[in-house]
């Protein structure tokens, strides 16, 4: 027991008892207890036995700037004696948001200027839904309603954040999506075409996006929503042509660009934003996550000058969150956004680390198991398959073989994730070289342990 008044099994019993998890099958966790994490310094984390494991998760695609940092705890502390809470809605202001706002417009590309906040992603995003609507009513155009998503996206899992989204799981329950809200194909090469380039395929992919305005009629659509690169969905990379086609059509049609980057901000890529990493202009940008490195939760819409003066014209926009631009979440996110700057971590991901994540990761993708290995920046993905030379799937129900990968990962002291059968990465920014070596050693044992149980359970046969 490390730290802990409570034995393991106490922790895991209270945890069954009276703890709902998200994305969750309760009764099989509470048949085998949580793994309970109980600190974290730098990528490690530690557990209720003082077992350590690399986070090669980022906590869920959030600690950008690694565990431990003292000046974001007394950040919060300062905060917290000084002015824990207030809020921004009636006509008042405070130090932490109106600095942090100022921060996030110079940070962001173009004129991204103005920042509506949120507690979370899934909140920023309900605010892109209500916003692009409101936006166009106020531009004397009521009818521009719909918004065009993608299959496989994530955009949260409330109410609009779980419509934007195109996760068939999520969909399956509790109404979604609710009514305005289309989704197009993914640009996943990899999983979803064997007859084209991935640039022609990339183009193809794009111009649904035309073809669906077209459809819908462009006098009805308001936005279209995206990631950059899709991370819950599996880390899917997207054809070098994908973007800049996406962007003709966006410049070429009166809708709004919406780009998600709730995961590919703040350094992920190697740049600031996905956003630069790709030459995209978006009207809208969602943040979340590392904003604040995952030490407090934050989130925001950050909107370029023309929405900004399309809401202004509306008159009031009847929105907003009790935790919107949380004195203290904005302390922390501000010292968080220091560090990133200060430190250089962000050209040191693009220069140092990414490229060298990039060439161990790599040679995973020699391995029998694995059909391929991508990454960009400091996100990464293994496609398991039972036939690597012609990528096939398994016959087996999808992620039953993913799900050994994760098991053997967190019994090898790894956190990697798995979606349905592809495994995937996205560690702390502040990685070192020699920890990206730990990280490729152990997912390669993990390949390896799980190839053996695959053979065993009769589960390298292709669909
Ligand atoms: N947009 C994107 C692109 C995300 O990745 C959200 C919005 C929602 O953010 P909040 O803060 O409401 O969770 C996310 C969140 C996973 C996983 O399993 C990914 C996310 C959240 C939970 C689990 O990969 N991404």
């Amino acid at each position: 027991m490390a730290d802990n008044h409570l034995s393991t099994a106490e922790m895991q019993a209270l945890d069954a008892a009276h703890h709902l998890h998200p994305f969750t099958d309760s009764a099989a966790l509470n048949k085998k207890g949580a793994r309970i994490i109980t600190r974290a310094e730098g990528v490690y984390l530690t557990d209720s036995e003082g077992q350590t494991l690399l986070d090669g998760m980022s906590g869920l695609w959030c600690v950008n700037i690694g565990y431990g940092r003292a000046e974001l705890a007394e950040a919060a502390k300062r905060q917290m004696l000084q002015l824990p809470y207030y809020n921004t809605f009636f006509q008042t202001s405070h130090p932490p948001v109106l600095e942090l706002a100022a921060r996030i417009a110079e940070l962001t590309p173009g004129d991204l200027d103005h920042v509506f906040f949120a507690g979370s992603g899934s909140e920023a995003n309900d605010t892109n839904l209500r916003m692009v609507r409101h936006y166009w009513a106020s531009m004397g155009k009521p009818e521009k309603t719909y918004v065009i998503a993608r299959k496989n996206a994530y955009h949260g899992s409330t109410m609009g954040g779980g419509s934007l989204g195109g996760m068939a799981g999520i969909h399956a329950q509790g109404g979604l999506p609710i009514p305005g809200i289309v989704h197009i194909n993914q640009p996943h090469w990899y999983a979803e075409v064997d007859d084209l380039t991935p640039e022609e395929f990339g183009l193809q992919r794009a111009r649904e996006l035309e073809a669906e305005i077209d459809r819908l009629g462009e006098h009805r659509v308001a936005a279209f929503i995206a990631e950059p690169i899709q991370g819950a969905g599996g880390v899917i990379i997207p054809p070098t042509t994908y973007w800049p086609e996406i962007q003709r059509i966006c410049d070429e049609r009166e809708i709004l660009l919406i780009v998600d980057e709730v995961i590919t901000g703040f350094g992920r890529t190697g740049k600031w934003f996905g956003s630069e990493y790709y030459g995209l202009r978006p009207d809208i940008l969602t943040i979340a996550k590392g904003l604040s490195s995952g030490y407090l939760p934050i989130g925001g819409s950050v909107v370029n000058n023309k929405v900004a003066e399309g809401l202004a014209a509306g008159g009031e926009f009847a929105h907003g969150y009790t935790f919107s631009g949380h004195p203290v979440a904005a302390a922390v996110a501000l010292e968080n956004l220091r560090i990133l700057d200060e430190e250089g971590i962000v050209p040191k991901v693009e220069a140092e680390t990414a490229p060298y994540l990039a060439k161990r990761w790599a040679e995973l993708g020699d391995h029998p198991l694995v059909g391929e290995a991508r990454s960009l920046g400091m996100l990464g993905a293994l496609e398991l398959s039972p036939d690597k030379a012609n990528r096939f799937k398994f016959a087996a129900d999808e992620g039953t073989v993913g799900y050994l990968g994760r098991e053997n990962a967190f019994a090898n002291g790894l956190v990697m994730r798995h979606v349905g059968d592809k495994m995937i990465i996205a560690p702390p920014l502040v990685i070192t070289p020699s920890e990206i070596d730990e990280l490729v050693e152990k997912a390669a044992l993990v390949l390896d342990l799980t190839l053996a149980q695959a053979k065993d359970q009769g589960l390298m046969v292709a669909a």
